[in-house]
C-alpha cells in the first residue's frame, strides 16, 4: 500500500502579511502635507491613525498637519496571511514667525515712465534705488544711499544683499508691506518707478509653503526676494 502524504501547511503557501511605510515631507514647517507610501506586503485592508486623532483606510494617504509637533503614525495592515503593524514619528516644525530679507533682485522694471512716455533720466538711465514700506508708508528699510546708477537694461537684474547676520527681518508676519522702486534725482522729487506688495500670509499656506524665492510682479516691474523663514 502507498501512502501520498499531501502537504498542506497554511504557513508555508500564505506568505505572512507585512507592514511597511515611508513618508514624505515631514521635518517641513507647519501647515505640512505628509503623503504616505504603502509598501506593505500581502495586505489588502489598511487602517492608519496620523497621532493628531486622523485616521485614514486609504492605501496611501496624504494628511494635513496643521501644528508643529511629534507625531506618532501607525499602519495596521492585513491580509490573508494576517496583520502587521509598522510605526514611525513625523516631525513637524512649528509654524514661522520670523522672516528675514537676505538678497533682492530686481529683475526687470519700466525704462520709460507711463504717464508722460518718456525715460526717467533725460540723459541716460535711472539711478535706481527701493524702499520698503509699511501699509502706513513708514519707511522700514532702504534710501537712495543704496542706488545703482544709470540702470540700462544690460544691467539687468540688479541685485542687494544683505550681510550674513544682519539679515532684514520682516516686523511682522501679520501684516502688508510694499517694496517701492525709485529713480534718484538730485535736484527734483524721486520719481517713483513701481511697487509691488508682499503680504507675508500668503506664502505660509500649504500651496506657497514657505518659499525660498519670493516672486513679486507688478505690471514691467519684478523683484525677486530671497528670503529665510524661521521659528
Ligand atoms: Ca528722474
Ligand atoms: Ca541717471
Amino acid at each position: 500500500m502507498v501512502v501520498i502524504f499531501f502537504s498542506c501547511n497554511k504557513k508555508d503557501s500564505t506568505p505572512s502579511t507585512v507592514a511597511r511605510f515611508q513618508i514624505e515631507g515631514d521635518h517641513t514647517f507647519a501647515p505640512a502635507v505628509v503623503k504616505f507610501i504603502n509598501k506593505s506586503e500581502h495586505a489588502d485592508k489598511f487602517h492608519w491613525t496620523f497621532g493628531d486623532g486622523s485616521v485614514s483606510t486609504e492605501e496611501n494617504p496624504m494628511h494635513i498637519y496643521n501644528n508643529g509637533g511629534i507625531y506618532t503614525v501607525t499602519l495596521e495592515a492585513e491580509g490573508p496571511g494576517g496583520s502587521d503593524t509598522d510605526m514611525y514619528e513625523v516631525i513637524i516644525k512649528n509654524i514661522p514667525t520670523h522672516c528675514f530679507f537676505y538678497k533682492l533682485i530686481i529683475n526687470d522694471l519700466p525704462f520709460t515712465d507711463p504717464n508722460t512716455g518718456s525715460g526717467w533720466d533725460v540723459t541716460n538711465g535711472p539711478d535706481v534705488f527701493f524702499q520698503i514700506i509699511d501699509v502706513n508708508n513708514n519707511v522700514l528699510y532702504g534710501d537712495q544711499s543704496l542706488r545703482i546708477e544709470n540702470v540700462i537694461p544690460d544691467s539687468l537684474p540688479l541685485i542687494w544683499e544683505w550681510n550674513v547676520g544682519n539679515y532684514w527681518e520682516v516686523p511682522s508676519l501679520n501684516a502688508g508691506y510694499k517694496i517701492e522702486v525709485y529713480d534718484y534725482d538730485l535736484l527734483n522729487s524721486n520719481d517713483l518707478i513701481g511697487q509691488v506688495d508682499f503680504f507675508p500670509p500668503d506664502f505660509m499656506t500649504i500651496t506657497q509653503h514657505y518659499p525660498d524665492t519670493l516672486h513679486l510682479i507688478n505690471n514691467d516691474l519684478s523683484i525677486d526676494v530671497l528670503v529665510e523663514w524661521e521659528q
